[in-house]
């Protein structure tokens, strides 16, 4: 961080300066590995964001008048930053959010992906010319920035989701005001020196440190013209409401997941067992992609179950910053409690525990580290019955369930589709009948094959279906979020129609 905090309380970045702005409360930020404090934030109020969209409002008449090149020219320093300062921004978010010290590596990687597609698509061609009913005419799709965008993001990418949001909506020639997740202002501060640094003009970037009432004082002021939020399921519905009543105004929004791979009877299990491991504990499950359900076919499951569980009981829970930590905390004591509870659930609805390391033995926490929020993997069976909420319900932790299927493919996704979530999931087969019957009935945003269910290409969409999602705050298809199409046409003849 630099030293622009004079009473060591880090502020806002409104209209291009760091302010204090006009709240009387601070938090903190804290280490979930440790339970220390990192730095100390002020908490923005909505007279705060108020001002914010002023200036985000105000400099969006010279920020479109930019080109799409000279826009992107910020993005490429950001870019550069971003590949240059690697090393020390993992080891930020892995302080802050607590996912292993390789994840804190693959969220800024994400990140600079995101800034490079989202600068390189400056150069490229923007909408679509197409033949006119009529032989004189030119007919095209041109694209025109929205305007103010207000973005809100979660903890558990702190920096690739911000980017995810907000690199296209200022190469579109928008103006940005975000609020980084309350958990970690850190990665938000950084994020807006490099902002800063990048001379990004004033009022165009603008970021307040604050709680869900900041988040929805941005959703709730008539200035913004589209929210992009990834969070929560209840909180994405709720801005999706609010906003869907206002005319002329947009959210795209992308919540957790259910979800769940499918283990075929001719998975190659290496494949089978490993994806499932990644996917269930790296960032100790607190991904939208981790999967929560393994659907194994009968012939395979023994053998998988077998496998799987000798692997549950010795992934390496510890300090997220040992490179050699397969897992990390989980991001706050009320988020252990609800581990917890979602563990105790499955046991009241019949699970048959296979593995409960949710509570680390003492001698598992590394010293100097009583303090951090320690949850380990919980697995359990389960016979699939429709009206389980064990397996419907998200945790959002290390907390898996294995269910057994006979029969064929369809029956598999059947089990699968049976959650109100529509976000991730993936097939391990060695059949492509198999794998294209999944891929065109999933129900589903992303889905994997003969792959983790983790992951995300920045030149894709990214986002969910049914409860999952409302649109595409991230990745490549945020462009349809943050820009107006025109549907222009041009007579070339002297005839009038
Ligand atoms: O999310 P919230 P939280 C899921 C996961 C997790 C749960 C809660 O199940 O356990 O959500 O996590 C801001 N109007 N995911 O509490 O509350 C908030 O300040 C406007 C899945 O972190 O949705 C933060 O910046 N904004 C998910 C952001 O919304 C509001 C990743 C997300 O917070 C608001 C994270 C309001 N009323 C959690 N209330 C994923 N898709 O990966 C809060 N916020």
């Amino acid at each position: 961080m630099t030293d622009q905090p004079t009473d060591g309380t880090y502020g806002h970045y409104i209209d291009g300066e760091w302010t204090d702005g006009s709240g009387d409360t601070t938090f903190e930020s804290e280490n979930p590995a440790t339970g220390e404090s990192l730095a100390t934030f002020e908490r923005g109020t909505e007279d705060d964001i108020d001002v914010a969209l002023a200036a985000a409002d105000e400099a969006f008449e010279e920020w479109r008048e930019l080109s799409y090149i000279d826009r992107a020219e910020y993005l490429w320093d950001i870019y550069h930053e971003l590949r240059d300062r690697t090393e020390e921004l993992a080891e930020v978010i892995t302080k802050e959010c607590g996912k292993e010290i390789s994840e804190g590596r693959a969220d800024v990687i994400e990140a600079y992906h995101m800034v490079e597609w989202a600068a390189g698509n400056a150069r490229h061609p923007h909408g679509d010319v197409v033949p006119s009913e009529v032989g004189a005419k030119d007919a095209y799709m041109r694209r025109k920035p929205r305007g103010v965008i207000g973005c809100i993001t979660p903890w558990n990418f702190p920096v690739a989701i911000p980017f995810w949001h907000m690199a296209i909506a200022l190469v579109e020639g928008n103006t940005v005001v975000w609020k980084p997740a309350e958990q970690t202002p850190w990665c938000g501060q950084i994020i807006a020196e490099m902002m800063e640094d990048a001379g990004v003009p004033d009022g165009v970037f603008n970021m307040i440190q604050g709680f869900g009432d900041a988040g929805a004082s941005i959703v709730d002021d008539s200035r913004v013209d589209t929210v992009l939020f990834t969070g929560s399921a209840e909180v994405g519905h709720e801005i999706a409401g609010k906003v869907g009543g206002e005319p002329g105004k947009l959210a795209a929004c992308e919540m957790g997941g259910k979800n769940g791979i499918v283990i075929t009877e001719n998975a190659d299990l290496d494949i089978a067992v490993h994806s499932a491991v990644m996917s269930s504990f790296k960032t100790t499950g607190q991904r939208c992609v981790s999967s929560e359900r393994l659907i194994v076919h009968e012939d395979v499951y023994d053998e998988f179950k077998d496998r799987y569980v000798e692997l549950a009981e010795s992934v390496a829970v510890g300090d997220p910053l040992d490179e050699n930590t397969f897992m990390g905390p989980a991001i706050e004591p009320g988020h252990v409690e609800k581990i917890h509870k979602h563990n105790e659930l499955a046991k009241k609805e019949g699970a048959e525990v296979l593995v409960d390391r949710a509570e680390l033995e003492a001698s598992e926490i590394p010293d100097g580290h009583e303090d951090g929020h320690w949850v380990g993997p919980f697995v359990y069976e389960i016979e699939y019955d429709s009206d389980l909420r064990c397996i419907k319900e998200e945790c959002f932790g290390p907390h898996v369930a294995l269910m057994q299927y006979s029969g064929d493919i369809e029956d598999a996704v059947k089990i699968h589709n049976d959650t109100p979530y529509g976000l991730a999931g993936a097939i391990i087969s060695e059949d492509y009948r198999q794998i294209n019957y999944f891929r065109d009935h999933a129900e589903l945003g992303l889905a994997y094959a003969n792959l983790p269910c983790i992951g995300a290409e920045v030149q894709l969409p990214f986002g969910g279906v049914k409860k999952s999602g409302n649109g595409y705050p991230s990745a490549r298809e945020a462009i349809e979020a943050v820009t107006e199409r025109t549907a222009w046409t041009l007579n070339n003849s002297k005839e009038i129609e």
